[in-house]
């Protein structure tokens, strides 16, 4: 479709911000209802994340069947992944694939990053505007922009003198980079860093990882999916979907009912080493009901994979380095990783502790730290994402008489169920902040929040309600039940990007309700068969 600029406003009963996995169901969802939709996508094509982060190494870390959409049976069906956990360029080419099978890119306009939207409240609609002078009007604004889409860079001294390439991870050209024989410095070791060190280890001349903080990671144990592993998963549509709709998290994972202290050590350590054997989260998601809340339970997690990453490493202090301390197993996503910790046993590879040496500046030829000068050709920030809102306040959004949201969320995030926000009438945020959305295995999660907001907007349409807007005291309440469940974990002692801790100046606030999709989806209904309670429509 066109990009050229209009100048007088085109309407529309939806615009949705964002082709990626959410972006393009949601599409699917409004055209099947009849509205009329047009998509922004900022990127040259859909995929969103899998987009952009076509960083060397990029895959799943959930199951590849337990991600792919459910809304269409023959889609799943007829799909063939080719491992468990599927790289980015296979889930990227599944993505085209849906936007082709389900005719929906006729409604995307690609290079079109939204700029600023505005509620007009004389006539009930939001105005949009997007690169290239677009302007358009929509009665419903629905955001798609992603849980971990905004690059997070941060503001090292000297960063605009080096002479050599820099690339942050989640803006990887699309055509690679050749790394090969080069002196490559990579920071940051969440699981972006992990899966990068551990694949370009090899090709390149000289590796030098800039370690702030080490995570436990677990092994991912990847394999191709064979035509009988295939066959088993194609036929099982409707046991899959139950189960993944039966766990916490949308996983096929789910926790062992027995508190950890309940369990005899050696029945424990037994079913930690079972669990290890496995592929997938199951080591972190597959433990015991409270190894996320009481944290004697947690040590014993903790110490056991300890010791697994202290067997990998030859060198023992570098293991030393490596190891987490003072950190709960699990507050943090897992990074799962293929031969993480043997990197480090390589000659090529030098572990730096930027906490006992702390990076002072970048220079013309590398990064200078309190104790040495490492001359590199590429410097890889694989430094992360200003989470959950960090899209949204990138955009200009202005609700109720010019209310900016990105002020709104000055001193923390605020929604009703992550689905509204108290302010910006007809605005619907998919994964927005407080939501019960990104805890999870995230296609799970979103394909239900994109449901009901589909299923509020005709019921709006079908009850002739022209606007909906959560009150300030459903807010309120809200904040507390999510309190209340974060309190009940480990979680918001951890510093991560699950509360804001990751970006400096942000306000340092859980940003998602953590107890569970099964509970959130009974929250979520029992509002609705209250009438939306909660919601004011006029
Ligand atoms: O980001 P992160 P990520 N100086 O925030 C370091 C998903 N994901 O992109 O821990 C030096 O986890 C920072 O250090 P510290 C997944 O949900 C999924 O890796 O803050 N270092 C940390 O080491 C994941 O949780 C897959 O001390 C700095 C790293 O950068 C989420 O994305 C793959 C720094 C950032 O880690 C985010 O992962 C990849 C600074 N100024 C990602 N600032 C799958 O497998 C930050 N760091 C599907």
């Amino acid at each position: 479709m066109s990009t050229t600029a209009k100048t007088d406003a085109e309407h529309f009963d939806a615009i949705v911000i964002g082709a990626g996995i959410a972006g393009l169901y949601q599409l699917y969802r409004l055209r099947k209802l009849g509205l009329s939709v047009l998509v922004f996508e900022d990127a040259p094509d859909v995929g969103g994340t899998w987009y952009w982060n076509c960083y060397p190494g990029a895959r799943f870390d959930s199951e590849s069947y337990s991600y792919a959409y459910f809304f269409s049976k023959e889609l799943f069906e007829e799909w063939t992944w080719s491992e468990h956990f599927a790289a980015q360029s296979e889930t990227l080419r599944y993505m085209r694939h849906v936007a082709d099978r389900f005719d929906l890119r006729r409604h995307i306009r690609f290079n079109s990053r939204v700029e600023h939207c505005a509620w007009n409240e004389a006539d009930k609609t939001w105005s949009v505007h997007a690169g290239g002078g677009q302007r358009v009007r929509a009665k419903y604004l629905i955001t798609a922009v992603g849980v971990l889409s905004a690059t997070h860079m941060p503001h090292l001294p000297g960063i605009e003198e080096f002479k050599g390439q820099a690339y942050h991870s989640s803006r990887w050209p699309q055509g690679g980079v050749n790394l090969k024989g080069k002196r490559v410095g990579v920071i940051g070791t969440g699981s972006t860093g992990v899966q990068i060190i551990q694949t370009i280890a090899d090709e390149v001349d000289r590796l030098v990882v800039f370690q702030r903080t080490p995570t436990y990671c677990a092994p991912l144990r990847n394999a191709p999916v064979t035509a009988a592993e295939h066959e088993a998963f194609s036929s099982s549509y409707d046991a899959l979907l139950e189960r993944l709709r039966g766990t916490p998290g949308g996983f096929i994972h789910s926790p062992d009912e027995r508190r950890a202290m309940e369990v005899p050590e050696n029945e424990r350590l037994a079913y930690y080493e079972k669990k290890w054997a496995e592929p997938g989260f199951g080591k972190w998601l597959g433990l015991y009901s409270d190894s996320l809340s009481d944290p004697a339970a947690n040590e014993t997690a903790a110490a056991f994979v300890r010791n697994k990453i202290r067997q990998r490493i030859n060198d023992p202090a570098v293991a030393e380095k490596l190891i987490p301390r003072n950190q709960p197993f699990g507050a943090k996503r897992i990074p799962l990783e293929t031969h993480y910790y043997e990197v480090y046993n390589r000659k090529n590879v030098h572990l730096v502790d930027i906490r006992s040496e702390p990076i002072s500046r970048i220079y013309g030829r590398g990064i200078r730290t309190s104790a040495a000068e490492y001359e590199l050709d590429v410097i890889i920030f694989a430094t992360g994402f200003d989470a959950i809102t960090g899209n949204l306040v990138r955009i200009d959004i202005r609700g109720t008489e010019g209310i900016s949201l990105a002020d709104s969320f000055k001193s923390g995030p605020h929604s009703f169920m992550g689905l509204q926000v108290a302010g910006f009438p007809n605005l619907f945020t998919i994964s927005g902040p407080l939501g019960g959305f990104v805890f999870c295995n995230v296609p799970r999660c979103l394909e239900e929040n994109i449901d009901w907001i589909t299923d509020c907007i005709d019921y709006m349409r079908s009850h002739a309600r022209e606007v909906i807007e959560p009150s300030a005291e459903a807010e309120r309440l809200w904040n507390e039940t999510v309190q209340e469940g974060v309190r009940q974990t480990l979680l918001s002692g951890t510093d991560s990007w699950f509360n804001g801790a990751n970006i400096p100046g942000k306000a340092r606030a859980i940003q998602m309700y953590v107890g569970g999709l099964v509970e959130f989806r009974r929250l979520y209904q029992e509002m609705v068969s209250k009438g939306y309670e909660g919601f004011e429509f006029r």
